[in-house]
């Protein structure tokens, strides 16, 4: 049986086959790579990811808690600057290992098809299912411990069984990234960047996008997160810098007509958030999330660190170069931290 009869308007769902879960890195071909390689010019690279503490506390998002990071134990000892000694007089190791509690989108990030779902009536029969790209469905494939329709327990443990961020990972994730400096053009003025002012920047930088690119928007906002040290100010940060319109549908056909694979951008979510108000009676809270993640099959990358490569790359007047960005294989994960990496 088909998992849906209805595709979402605008999307792609089907036309990299009926069991596709891995969207637009279907695009990413062998030649894809070489011309990414070809960009390689002074072996140089830079790391794409903030340390993975930041932004730090909860002002940005109160639920996303920053990394806890502990000893294992071993039969009730730290195994911290732990002498093998201890077990055998013998053994002159001394060991180190530890574990980490992971809010897997708190900081330098890339979102799985399965982050953001909608509830759509994919099958037909006039009521809506919670469903993700391709019609993979919540509760099915994409679960959780509470069934938030009926207010009951779902009885099912938490997970992707589709979708997960480990099919992301099982493609390398390598490719050509082309940088876009919202930064340049908008300094640290709070815009929401519409398709006419997003071509002018493209066409003032002689910025191409083709189909597999990787596409990253430097905004300015990882320099002023990171100068605050883990302390974020979030107001500020909020009210700064420039970044999509995700409500602009001519963005949505942009991104639908280019091909690309991967949207990626030094701030809280890519689009501007929050996003401008809509007059539809139902209608989504991250407009760009929607036509990515849930419709076409696109990565979002968040937080990463992307100001440094800008700089050096507008000084040389250069956008292109290799992104080697593979998330975590974990598999059932719906995010991973990321340590992307960029050569030029
Ligand atoms: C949400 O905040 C829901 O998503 P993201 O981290 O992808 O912006």
């Amino acid at each position: 049986m088909p998992r849906w009869k209805n595709r979402p308007e605008g999307s792609n769902w089907g036309d990299f086959g009926p069991d596709d879960q891995i969207g637009r890195l279907n695009l990413v071909t062998p030649d894809k790579v070489l011309a990414a390689v070809r960009e390689v010019r002074e072996g140089r690279s830079f790391c794409l990811s903030l340390p993975l503490d930041f932004p730090g506390g909860t002002a940005i998002n109160a639920s996303r808690k920053p990394p806890e990071v502990q000893p294992v134990m071993d039969q009730g000892r730290p195994n911290m600057n732990f002498p093998y000694s201890c077990n055998n007089p013998h053994h002159l190791d001394v060991l180190c290992d530890d574990q980490v509690l992971l809010t897997l989108q708190y900081s330098t990030q890339w979102d799985s098809l399965a982050h953001i779902g909608q509830e759509f009536d994919a099958d037909g029969d006039g009521v809506a299912e919670l469903v993700y790209y391709n019609g993979f469905r919540g509760g099915t494939h994409i679960s959780g411990p509470a069934d938030h329709q009926t207010g009951g327990d779902s009885g099912a443990p938490s997970g992707a069984r589709a979708l997960g961020i480990e099919k992301m990972a099982e493609t390398s994730v390598q490719g050509r990234g082309v940088m876009i400096d919202f930064k340049a053009h908008f300094g640290e003025e709070r815009v929401y960047v519409n398709y006419d002012q997003l071509m002018r920047v493209l066409e003032a930088d002689k910025v191409v996008i083709e189909k597999g690119d990787f596409v990253c928007f430097r905004t300015g906002f990882d320099e002023m997160l990171l100068s605050m040290n883990r302390q974020p100010d979030a107001k500020k940060l909020r009210s700064s810098f420039a970044a999509l319109d995700g409500r602009d549908e001519r963005i949505h056909r942009w991104i639908e007509e280019t091909g690309l694979v991967a949207l990626i951008a030094d701030n809280i979510a890519v689009e501007a958030t929050p996003a401008k108000a809509s007059t539809a009676d139902r209608f989504t809270a991250l407009p760009l999330h929607e036509v990515c993640l849930f419709k076409l099959g696109v990565y979002l990358g968040e937080f990463w660190l992307l100001s440094p490569l800008a700089d050096w790359l507008r000084e040389r007047g250069r956008s292109r170069f290799l992104l080697t960005a593979p998330p975590l294989r974990l598999p059932g994960a719906v995010g991973s931290p990321a340590t992307p990496v960029a050569t030029v």
